[in-house]
């Protein structure tokens, strides 16, 4: 949930390299260095800092509107659109949204906003939070208290949610610490029981407090590097590794990526991290690209703990309004994190102050081929003729692993040459633990909100649900949402040997109330369909949602956390597109009261048929932790699939020639 040491890593060891300006920029390129830094002085023009106290908690692009930019897609030799940015900073302690006009160099909106809920937290601010407890007595002689050394505590910051109150709060954090003294893995080590709570606008500590003396869990076993394991050790494989010699089959122009059917834009934003815009897919019998997603993007991530303790109740975090799933990606790791074939990719974000900062080896793009089988058949009922006919899977793989706090969640887009878009993340890194008495099970008779994972260490009960946002254009941007239910249909007819059958009944959504869906009630398929479309044969042309998660939220509709975080009591979502309701939890998540988001937007129950319609689905997770989450937890992936439903006349990968077949110097696969 919040970043330590890595932030300091991007701002003191990655300055800034200034890249030759794009000469053809696409309309949806993140802001370029340059931008940012013109966006910086555009700003502190009209705010200079000798008379304000202003920070940029979020700098971004500006889209142009969707026909503008569908518009210059289609004639993209026209001059280039006005670039813009959206930043939301605090001026003298008020938020304001600004549009800055990059072409024009002035600012063409300033508003304040006076609504509940506060904009994403700098690294800045987070990193002074972290430090003041260093400088404060009470905190110093409660570490001096436990027995421990000041100079092994490690500090993060957490956002407080909101519980009711009815007077607005100031900005503020909870800071919790953690101890190192033998370990690089803090998590494990949290010294309980100490609150700490920090305005941020006046960088003090406003509250503290002590409560009882829980012992820090030891050391011992909780180090994940390798260099710290002693044997035994676990089974050493043989080499393996994938090899391109003729290079890769994709090409990258700036962030237009190009790889076999598909052509799609890739770009950064500090709060989402990966954006992919204008995925289309090359049709080989109609010889055109055609339309598939607009834009596709993780708009939320709540994480609600259900822990009810004094330094644990509040911890509902969202993790992109609030921590910025962006700002909390890490480089990759070539060869580790991706394949020897991976293409890394840089991105920027703008600091506190305005200025950009590289984030290097942000994002790697690949091609997968890793065993799997894209369609096959062997035919073995014509005598003395066996038919068989295989093509192996090779899809491109986008990804970005974001490091929010303790967790790691690791994000990918496949494109398949299928035509299938497959989404996955997965979760792996640290659990957020609380220090316990216990150090067995059978000692245990309260509610501990938790599994015991070692001694002295409870890992609590948690969520994940990541919101994605869908703005899924089939063949076109008008577009309807079917719920084709599977009916079980019983037979009435004694003539007939069977008892039952199912059938499918298709409803088209009309407004927003008919597409909200829980999963996991009813079998039905859930398809985007061009109602202005059809095959050749008459079938609607479609992409159908296939859900990898049908897990739904399990606290009260009143509980506060809950309240914000409604729009995870549906599954899926279908909303008429609007260029402002991006963000599912709302624009401001920390603090926020629930009333912007993506819940109250759907109560308008506005027409949704044939009409340009996002799709919003929440890929679950209720996490149990168990004893293999500890020390560091094994990868746990869930996600879902956009697959072409009647979109293409027969499977589009009939004629698709297996990959070049690769020359290996004086080896063979069978020896
Ligand atoms: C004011 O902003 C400029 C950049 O526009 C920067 O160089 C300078 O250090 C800033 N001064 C303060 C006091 O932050
Ligand atoms: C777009 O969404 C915003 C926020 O929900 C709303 O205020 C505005 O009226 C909407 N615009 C249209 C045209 O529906
Ligand atoms: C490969 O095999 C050929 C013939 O067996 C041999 O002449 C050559 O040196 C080998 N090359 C390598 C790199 O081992
Ligand atoms: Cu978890």
């Amino acid at each position: 949930m919040f970043p330590f040491s890595k932030t300091l890593f991007f701002l003191l060891f990655y300055t800034l390299s200034i890249m030759p300006p794009h000469l053809c920029q696409h309309p949806l390129d993140p802001l370029t260095p340059e931008e940012i830094t013109l966006v910086q002085t555009i700003v502190h023009s009209s705010y200079p800092n000798s008379t304000h106290i202003l920070t940029f908690q979020y700098v971004g692009l500006e889209e142009p509107p969707k026909p503008t930019v569908l518009s210059w897609i289609r004639n993209p030799s026209r001059k280039n659109l006005h670039r813009q940015s959206f930043v939301i900073a605090r001026i003298d302690q008020t938020t304001h949204e600004i549009i800055v006009d990059l072409s024009l160099r002035r600012i063409i909106s300033d508003q304040v906003y006076n609504g509940y809920g506060y904009p994403l937290f700098t690294f800045e601010e987070q990193i002074a939070a972290n430090q003041l407890p260093f400088q404060y007595a009470p905190f110093l002689e409660s570490i001096n208290k436990r027995g421990l050394k000041i100079e092994e505590v490690v500090c993060g910051s957490f956002s407080v949610g909101w519980f009711g109150e009815k007077k607005r709060s100031k900005r503020i954090v909870k800071v919790m610490c953690y101890y190192l003294d033998g370990t690089i893995n803090l998590y494990m080590r949290p010294i309980e029981a100490i609150s700490l709570t920090v305005d941020l606008e006046d960088m003090k500590i406003i509250g503290f407090k002590d409560r009882l003396t829980v012992p820090v869990p030891k050391a011992d076993g909780t180090d994940f590097r390798g260099s710290m394991q002693t044997p035994p050790f676990g089974p050493l494989l043989k080499g393996i590794t994938v090899a391109q010699p003729h290079g890769p089959s994709f090409s990258i122009d700036g962030h237009k990526i190009r790889w076999a059917n598909w052509d799609f834009h890739l770009s950064f934003d500090a709060r989402a991290g990966p954006v992919i815009s204008l995925a289309s897919i090359f049709d080989v019998e109609k010889q055109k690209f055609r339309q598939v997603l607009y834009k596709g993007f993780v708009s939320e991530l709540f994480v609600p703990y259900m822990d009810l303790t004094e330094e644990w109740y509040y911890r509902t975090f969202f993790d992109a309004g609030e921590y910025g799933y962006g700002l909390s990606a890490v480089p990759l790791e070539p060869l580790r994190d991706c394949p020897e074939n991976a293409y890394f990719m840089d991105a920027y974000f703008a600091s506190q102050n305005g200025m950009p900062v590289q984030m290097p080896n942000i994002f790697c793009i690949f091609e997968r081929f890793s065993g799997d089988i894209m369609w096959r058949h062997t035919e073995t009922l014509i005598p003395g003729n066996v038919v068989r006919e295989v093509r192996p899977e090779v899809s491109l793989v986008v990804r970005m692993v974001s490091t929010v706090g303790n967790y790691d969640y690791i994000n990918d887009w496949e494109f398949k040459q299928s035509g299938s878009i497959k989404v996955t993340v997965g979760l792996t890194g640290l659990l957020e633990v609380r220090g316990s008495i216990y150090t067995h099970k059978d000692q245990i008779e309260e509610e501990v909100f938790g599994t015991l994972l070692a001694e002295n260490t409870m890992g609590a009960h948690h969520d994940h649900f990541l919101t994605y946002y869908l703005d899924v254009d089939v063949d076109g941007d008008a577009n309807s949402f079917v719920k084709s239910r599977m009916q079980m249909t019983p037979v009435t007819d004694d003539k007939l040997p069977r008892k039952s059958y199912w059938r499918v009944v298709s409803e088209t959504a009309k407004t927003e109330s008919d597409a909200r869906i829980k999963l996991g009630l009813e079998q039905a398929d859930l398809l985007v369909v061009n109602p202005n479309k059809r095959t050749h044969i008459g079938n609607f042309i479609g992409y159908r949602l296939i859900p990898g998660s049908t897990t739904s939220p399990l606290l009260s509709h009143n509980d506060y956390p809950q309240i914000r975080g409604a729009f995870t009591n549906y599954n899926v979502w279908v909303t008429p597109y609007n260029k402002s309701e991006k963000w599912a939890g709302g624009l401001y998540a920390d603090q926020s009261r629930g009333d912007n988001t993506l819940a109250t937007w759907g109560l308008r129950n506005r027409i949704i048929e044939n009409r340009d319609i996002v799709l919003w689905y929440t890929v679950g997770f209720h996490h149990v932790p168990c004893q293999e989450d500890f020390p560091v937890m094994p990868t746990l992936s869930s996600g879902f699939e956009l697959r072409p439903t009647n979109f293409f006349e027969r499977n589009p990968v009939l004629k698709f020639r297996p990959p070049q077949s690769v020359q290996w110097p004086n080896c063979s696969a069978y020896r």
